[in-house]
């Protein structure tokens, strides 16, 4: 991206606030990087390169606070005309003034993010035609890109019974007619993945629900707009996002593992990788680096929603990140996989309810990339500097050579094991150290 090009349009929504500088952690000036400077190398790639940041366009310019208890608490300015093609454009000026202000390299989006919905099909499809022409030029202007499209088949009440899913073929072929639209969108405006997160593609009870039949829909519905896209020229990945529940009970896509399981039970593993967020792992009782390591051991570590619960509370709080310590456990998985397989790092993440100004836009994503640049340089000075593989290595070393390697190559059959075991006796105690790779941890952040 052109670094210093900051896109303002008709009119500048984040006044006395200019391009966020890196400044460093003795700066205490509000509006600075402490510690994500884009261009510091880590390894063999930028911050910039690693992380590939991105705005989530859905909580951060389209959420204005309204929770189950109360009406929408944040008056965004650019939501106030009254033709909703220039609520629009308006919000795209907003949208792209923000992320060229922050200096994320990306966005993401829903189809009605961008635009709202219109009162039928073909009015959507010509809104979506008008605002993706105009993200186009933006796109162009500031040389942010697009990381993601996803359609979204969760909020209109059509999609109660859920989308693919859907016990009624009408709501299924309205689905079909959406995702088309939005492939044809992050198409035309070079998105280099595509989302599928499956809100409602689960069930509020099993009595009313036939799983086998819903799920081979999914498959079948997944294989129809893989075949779609490419069809169309689309050269990037799709990805699922799991996620436990809600707003369903039960959704199919409950963990990276079940979703592992439906990719290569259906045939979809060439085509598809997985978003893991944070928010959804703990939801499913995981830790987020069990999440990372199990798509990461499969090869389809794809991207990352980044976020965090509450920990006193059991629901998708969708909070900026700030643990430190435990960023920095992900990101050793993180780096020892490589890195992201085609995706990168989506803030889907939102400020406060009671965090009114527009000022706290820029703090929770400042903060947020800050966390993660402290955690990148914390893994990365573990894996080079500390003993932390030398000890994890040391475990397993019963098995580089002897019995344990054949046991490994399948040379040994459970008599010889038990064999082995007769004419050795008790084995040994040996500590797994967990308070010392605690420690290590903590030394480094
Ligand atoms: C909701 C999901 C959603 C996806 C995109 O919990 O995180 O925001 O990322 O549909
Ligand atoms: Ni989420
Ligand atoms: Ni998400």
């Amino acid at each position: 991206m052109k670094n210093s090009t900051v896109i303002i349009g008709k009119q500048e929504y984040f006044q006395g606030i200019g391009r966020i500088p890196f400044e460093g952690r003795e700066s205490d000036h509000p509006f600075a990087f402490k510690w994500y400077d884009e261009n510091r190398v880590v390894g063999d790639k930028t911050m910039k390169e690693h992380f590939r940041f991105a705005v989530a366009y859905w909580h951060t310019f389209c959420g204005t606070g309204n929770d189950p208890f109360g009406a929408a608490t944040k008056d965004f300015p650019w939501l106030t005309a009254n033709d909703p093609i220039e609520r629009a454009r308006d919000k795209m000026d907003a949208a792209f003034e923000f992320i060229t202000k922050i200096g994320i390299p990306f966005y993401c989006f829903h189809d009605f993010d961008l635009v709202e919905e219109g009162e039928n099909l073909g009015e959507s499809t010509r809104r979506l035609e008008i605002i993706t022409d105009y993200a186009r030029e933006k796109q162009t202007e500031s040389g942010v890109k697009l990381l993601w499209g996803t359609a979204n088949l969760f909020s209109n009440p059509r999609y109660m019974n859920g989308a693919a899913t859907n016990p009624d073929f009408a709501v299924v072929c309205y689905a079909a007619a959406q995702v088309k639209n939005a492939l044809d969108a992050t198409i035309k405006l070079g998105g280099e993945n595509y989302v599928f997160w499956g809100g409602r593609e689960g069930y509020m009870s099993l009595l009313n629900t036939d799983m086998k039949r819903e799920l081979d829909h999914l498959a079948r519905f997944l294989h129809m707009a893989r075949d779609y896209a490419r069809s169309q020229g689309f050269k990037g990945n799709f990805f699922i996002e799991p996620k436990p529940m809600e707003p369903s009970k039960h959704q199919y896509d409950f963990d990276a593992a079940t979703c592992l399981n439906f990719l290569r039970q259906y045939d979809l593993m060439d085509d598809f990788k997985l978003n893991i967020e944070v928010n959804h792992a703990t939801l499913a009782q995981h830790t987020f680096q069990h999440e990372l390591q199990v798509a990461a051991d499969a090869g389809v570590l794809g991207s990352m929603d980044a976020n965090r619960g509450d920990y006193q509370n059991g629901w998708d709080t969708d909070q900026f990140p700030t643990n430190v310590p435990e960023l920095t456990e992900a990101m050793l998985v993180f780096l020892e996989a490589g890195g992201l397989k085609g995706g990168g790092i989506n803030f889907d993440a939102k400020t406060r309810r009671n965090s009114t100004d527009l000022a706290d836009i820029f703090y929770a994503h400042i903060g947020g990339m800050d966390a993660f640049a402290r955690a990148l340089l914390a893994a990365d000075a573990i894996l080079k500097n500390s003993s932390y593989k030398a000890w994890r290595e040391q475990r397993y070393a019963s098995f580089d050579a002897g019995s344990g390697k054949d046991f490994e190559n399948g040379k040994l059959s459970l008599t010889d094991l038990a064999k082995l075991a007769a004419g050795s006796g008790e084995p040994e105690k040996r500590s797994g150290r967990q308070e010392l790779f605690e420690n290590i941890l903590n030394q480094y952040v």
